[in-house]
């Protein structure tokens, strides 16, 4: 028993140290017990509308919740974060819309290969395993939650003590069983309400719930026409909304500090625009967009657009074109705009 105890705690060491070395910047370990409060707060938000229509996780919410469905029999989740900074696009050029942080580069990728690296650890030891990051299969909040890597903020992000929620998640399922964690990290918000209060559309209904029919970072991603009542709110964001963290005190001061704080202009609304299909497809690839069609790009860039008080004729000019586009979306949109433009 004894030495069975101090090869798991020796197992739990590697993979720690192994996920540090890839890259993440915190790494914890927790049982792969279901999350049933995730599970009831998945039903309860389908219920009552905040799950707008998202896919994603809501839409098994019990495969999503049940880490054996992932690897039967599995015993553990090593979960990892990834920071992700804010830096300028290879081809950022002074245009009039924003990109969010964790959108600006694939992420994604890096983690995965991050915890790939975990997994490997695990494999050579004969234990099986598999990588999951922002897919269906598991609420990464939770999981990171209950692996002591943060506590859950009003903005309803898991914050990482000191340093704030500009991370993404992921995890590795395996059988082998390791040391878990048992601490949750100390809820560190106290009296602030900055990101409440600021939320540009009043989506953080309550402390730690987002209604999403309300929240821009699913206003941009969701199909179909996008609430008149928001097209304003959205200002110049083409993909994502960090205004929740850019408003946290929590790692701010470093966040300045260190990185391009709140850039101004990641890609010319306009360019969107112009591109083809395939450039706009190639270009954000990493990125969820509905149906994977890129009108949803085009009538993002054209509330942007809209919203944009500089005056330009060629941005006036594409406009018109879009007002005779066979897309009923795309050419409503671009009424909108056209609208929004005149009486500016
Ligand atoms: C659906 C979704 C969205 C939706 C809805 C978000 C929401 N707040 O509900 C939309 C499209 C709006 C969205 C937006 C964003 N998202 Co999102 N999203 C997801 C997705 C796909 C599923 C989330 C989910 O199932 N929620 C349902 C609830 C029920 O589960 P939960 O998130 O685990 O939350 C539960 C736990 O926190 C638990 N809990 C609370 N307190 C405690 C305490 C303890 C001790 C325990 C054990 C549990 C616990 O209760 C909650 C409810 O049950 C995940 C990826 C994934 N597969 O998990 C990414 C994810 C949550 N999103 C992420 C990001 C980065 C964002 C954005 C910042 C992106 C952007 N810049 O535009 C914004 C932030 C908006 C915001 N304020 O939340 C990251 C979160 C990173 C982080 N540090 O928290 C994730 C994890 C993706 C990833 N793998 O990195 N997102
Ligand atoms: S992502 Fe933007 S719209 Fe959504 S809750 Fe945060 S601040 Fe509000
Ligand atoms: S802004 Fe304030 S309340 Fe919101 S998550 Fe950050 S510390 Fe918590």
């Amino acid at each position: 028993m004894g030495n069975e105890n101090n090869d798991i705690e020796r197992l739990s060491h590697l993979c720690v140290e192994a996920g540090l070395n890839a890259g993440l910047d915190s790494v914890g370990i927790t049982s792969a017990d279901p999350f049933s409060e995730a599970l009831t707060t998945l039903k309860e938000r389908k219920k009552s509308g905040y799950a707008a229509s998202m896919q994603f996780t809501y839409r098994n919410p019990e495969r999503s919740t049940t880490p054996t469905r992932i690897i039967p029999n599995a015993k553990s989740l090593i979960v990892g974060a990834l920071h992700t900074p804010s830096p300028r696009l290879p081809d950022s050029q002074e245009g009039d819309s924003r990109i969010s942080a964790y959108a600006r580069k694939d992420y994604y990728s890096d983690l995965r290969a991050s915890l790939q690296s975990v997994a490997k650890i695990l494999e050579n030891e004969g234990w099986k395993t598999k990588v999951v990051a922002d897919d269906n299969a598991l609420v990464d909040r939770s999981a990171a939650l209950r692996a002591g890597i943060g506590w859950m903020g009003k903005n309803s992000n898991v914050l990482i003590p000191k340093k704030g929620s500009w991370f993404v998640l992921g995890s590795v399922v395996t059988d082998a069983p390791l040391v878990e964690n048992e601490e949750p990290v100390k809820d560190e918000c106290g009296q602030c309400s900055r990101c409440i209060d600021l939320c540009p559309t009043s989506a953080i209904v309550e402390p730690g719930v987002v209604d999403a029919r309300r929240c821009i970072a699913w206003l941009v991603q969701a199909p179909g026409s996008i609430p008149e009542e928001f097209r304003s709110s959205i200002g110049n964001r083409i993909y994502g909304c960090d205004d929740c963290q850019e408003v946290c005190p929590v790692g701010r001061q470093d966040r300045i500090k260190g990185e391009i704080f709140d850039s101004l202009a990641d890609i010319s609304a306009l360019q969107i625009l112009k591109f083809t299909d395939e450039e706009l497809l190639n270009r954000y690839s990493h990125w969820y967009i509905a149906e994977r069609n890129p009108k949803y790009l085009r009538r993002n860039a054209l509330v942007v657009l809209g919203n944009s008080k500089k005056r330009n004729s060629e941005v006036d000019q594409e406009i018109k074109k879009y007002l005779r586009n066979s897309d009923e979306i795309l050419r409503e949109h671009a009424e909108w705009a056209y609208m929004q433009r005149s009486i500016s």
